[in-house]
């Protein structure tokens, strides 16, 4: 029996040598420490043997089973450490390789240019002022000097949603809430940028929702001449000090007189090209002095006040500044588009 437990020994311990993962060892362990292995089974016999040997054969089995148990265990604890080991050496991280770069965003190019735009105006004075977009009627047109029936309405026909509400055709109506509140008690200096609506065909240079930016001075003694020296200043800071300017007498029903500005084409430098389609002007707004009645009907005395306004669309300022061909691509957000401007 002794020699048969020794054997068991040198077996089960050349079977863990030889096992060579976890699982492989915990078959060896059922196979000789299990309740069904040699070992239980020679313990089982030892009634057999007399009082003399029983006590040797059992601290020999129970020294057998313990050695065998001992040389799993360090078996387990050196694959355990070698797998650890391996993993270790093949998840070194270098810390100095460069790291991987951040895609980071950028406003969108309408954004830029509205920003820059109320910038130079926060600069000359200006205060920044938003409005609803869906208006009333009267707000809409009829403080505009734009009565129900007046032709101009076709022009800026809109979306409406009642017969009273509409979605704004113009930043206007920000302006004559503003006059309205002060109701004459103050001069006004102002832009408003913001989303308007008008019903149109979507084309290359038309939308059915578009961005304007108007502005507002009414003061006493306002003269022409200031409108001119605002708006020679804006031409410049936009597209180059460089650039000449010229007003064009116009209609609007809000101002009187009216003018359209142009600037001086970059392209051809007034020569004449077909950017400017060879006149050597680019026309870039409309702009004139407040109508009497618009003064009037916001609580202004026409006698005491007078003052100038301003409109543009930032979309067609972008697009002649960087020579964008498709109004369209402001809305469609294109990443390939809008990222050419990340610095703009
Ligand atoms: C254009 C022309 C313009 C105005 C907007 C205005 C506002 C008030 C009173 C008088 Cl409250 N005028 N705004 C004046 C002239 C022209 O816009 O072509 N915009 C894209």
């Amino acid at each position: 029996m002794k020699e048969q437990l020794q054997a068991l020994e040198q077996e089960a311990l050349s079977k863990v040598e030889e096992a060579s993962t976890i699982k492989e060892l915990q078959v060896v362990r059922v196979a000789y420490l299990g309740k069904k292995g040699p070992i239980t089974e020679v313990l089982r016999g030892m009634g057999k043997l007399s009082p003399e040997e029983r006590p040797i054969i059992g601290e020999l089995a129970n020294t057998v089973r313990a050695n065998i148990a001992n040389a799993m265990e360090e078996k387990k604890d050196a694959m355990e450490r070698a797998e650890l080991e391996k993993q270790l050496a093949e998840e070194q991280i270098d810390v100095t390789l460069p790291g991987r770069p951040v895609a980071v965003g950028g406003p969108h190019l309408l954004t830029s240019i509205v920003e820059e735009i109320e910038d130079l105006f926060i600069g000359l004075g200006f205060e920044v002022r938003e409005g609803p977009e869906v208006e009333t009627d009267y707000y809409n047109f009829e403080a505009l000097n734009l009565p129900k029936g007046h032709p101009a309405r076709d022009m800026q026909d809109s979306f409406y949603i009642t017969e009273d509400l509409l979605m704004r055709t113009h930043t206007s109506p920000v302006q004559a809430r503003t006059m309205n509140a002060i109701q004459g008690a103050r001069p006004v200096k102002m832009i408003c940028p913001g989303k308007v609506y008008r019903r149109d065909t979507d084309d290359a240079t038309h939308s059915h929702q578009f961005t304007q930016i108007e502005g507002l001075y009414v003061d006493k003694n306002v003269r022409m001449s200031d409108l001119k020296g605002v708006l020679d200043r804006f031409a410049k800071h936009m597209f180059g000090e460089d650039r000449e300017i010229r007003l064009r007498p116009s209609f609007f029903p809000f101002t009187e007189p009216s003018v359209e500005m142009d600037i001086s084409c970059k392209v051809c430098n007034g020569e004449g090209c077909s950017v400017c389609k060879k006149t050597g002007w680019i026309e870039i707004l409309g702009a004139g002095m407040v109508h009497p009645r618009v003064l009037e009907m916001a609580g202004y005395d026409p006698n005491e006040y007078s003052g100038f306004a301003f409109g543009m669309g930032p979309e067609r300022i972008a697009m002649l500044k960087y020579g964008v061909d498709d109004i369209r691509h402001f809305y469609t957000n294109d990443v390939r588009f809008l990222k050419q401007y990340h610095q703009a």
